[in-house]
């Protein structure tokens, strides 16, 4: 019923091909015959400009979603209905946080500072997911994020595992499998609550009403059909960044989801929703685009919060970094002044007790 082993491994995806060996720019030869053989690129080979570039926008804007994600489940924390709940929610943000560390470590082996990537998502110049410039109104809201949002979220990371960017790819393995569990608990704490009072219900019902079209929206803007030519989709996928396209993704969700929201008892808001016996699949309505790129713009209902929230809570953590900073120089002078002393001094530092101060 959920789960996160949708995509199996040989689906083959709709890849742009790749190059002919005789328009490959010199130089990247095997750039391009590691991507035709389903390989993994590391970061010491060669790459093209635009694909490190390219991954650094998607790593850093997918990293910085999962920072500012910790704020709308953070704030529901302390109000948490029970200490169980308050533990698996303090568990979740945690893992965001983690999975934020992976996927800026990973950006940093294409010789980027974490640092400047931060300064560029304080200053507005990169992005994060539209999705978290919601507001989190009620204890409904945090089983409906770990639900459609984590739910939405897996769809489209299970095929980044393959992605041809070897570091990236290997933090994604991760990554699904903490993804998988928080939608897992999402399910479990809405199933709760549709099997409650009414009240709790409705609750239930009013949460993924507000929820459903912005996790649609989570995939990002049409790229098949009128508009395949759009975006950055059939560059990342000639790359094997990108294995399937927005409009593929989505669909897999809505395929997934909707008889889900069954199993739950609760009500898909949109009209258009029914299964299409000729194509295999859910149909379902328009999706409001230009609330998306109002959102990306700014004008999201919780946009200036989260960022002033987030940079204030950079600069208050300035003092935690000057001393990890502090004392990796201290362990670097200690280490250097090691090296510099005989090995029979080193032996004797070794046999003194350590003083106890
Ligand atoms: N929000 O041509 P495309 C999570 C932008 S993590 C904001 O399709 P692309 C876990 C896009 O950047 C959620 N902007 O672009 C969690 C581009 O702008 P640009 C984050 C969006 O890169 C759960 C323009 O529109 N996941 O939820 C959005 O090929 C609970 C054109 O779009 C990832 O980042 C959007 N929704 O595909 C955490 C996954 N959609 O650069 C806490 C990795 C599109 O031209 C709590 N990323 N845009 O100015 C990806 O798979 C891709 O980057 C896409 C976009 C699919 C998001």
């Amino acid at each position: 019923m959920y789960g996160n082993d949708f995509v199996p491994a040989e689906t083959p995806g709709t890849a742009a091909p790749a190059p002919l060996d005789a328009e490959v720019e010199p130089g990247l030869e095997d750039f391009w015959r590691i991507v035709r053989e389903d390989g993994r690129i590391e970061p010491r080979d060669v790459m093209p400009e635009d694909y490190r570039a390219s991954l650094i926008r998607q790593i850093a804007q997918h990293a910085h979603s999962e920072i500012i994600g910790m704020q709308p489940e953070g704030a529901w924390i302390s109000r948490a209905p029970s200490l169980r709940r308050k533990a698996i929610l303090m568990a979740k943000v945690q893992d965001e946080a983690g999975h934020g560390l992976y996927l800026y470590a990973a950006a940093e082996t294409l010789g980027v500072d974490r640092a400047e990537l931060l300064d560029q998502l304080h200053s507005g110049r990169q992005k994060y997911s539209s999705i978290f410039n919601y507001p989190t109104l009620t204890w409904a809201d945090i089983g409906t994020i770990g639900w459609l949002v984590d739910g939405a979220a897996i769809v489209n990371q299970v095929p980044l595992c393959r992605c041809s960017y070897g570091p990236y790819a290997r933090a994604m393995i991760r990554v699904c499998k903490e993804e998988s569990f928080h939608q897992r608990q999402g399910f479990e704490a809405l199933h709760t609550l549709t099997h409650g009072s009414p009240a709790q219900k409705e609750m239930a019902q009013d949460a993924v009403n507000r929820w459903w079209w912005p996790s649609l929206m989570m995939f990002g803007p049409h790229d098949s059909g009128a508009a395949a030519g759009q975006g950055h989709t059939a560059k990342s996928m000639a790359w094997g960044v990108k294995r399937f396209s927005n409009d593929d993704l989505r669909q897999r969700f809505v395929d997934m989801t909707a008889p889900q929201a069954e199993a739950l008892g609760l009500t898909l808001p949109d009209p258009d929703l029914r299964w299409n016996e000729q194509r295999g699949h859910y149909d379902f309505g328009e999706i409001d685009f230009t609330e998306l790129f109002e959102v990306i713009r700014g004008n999201g209902p919780c946009n200036a919060e989260r960022m002033a929230h987030r940079r204030r809570a950079h600069e208050e953590g300035a003092w935690v970094r000057e001393a990890a900073l502090a004392y990796a120089e201290k362990q670097a002078q200690k280490q250097a002044g090691k090296q510099a002393q005989s090995p029979v001094q080193q032996d004797a530092e070794r046999r003194t007790p350590e003083r106890v101060a």
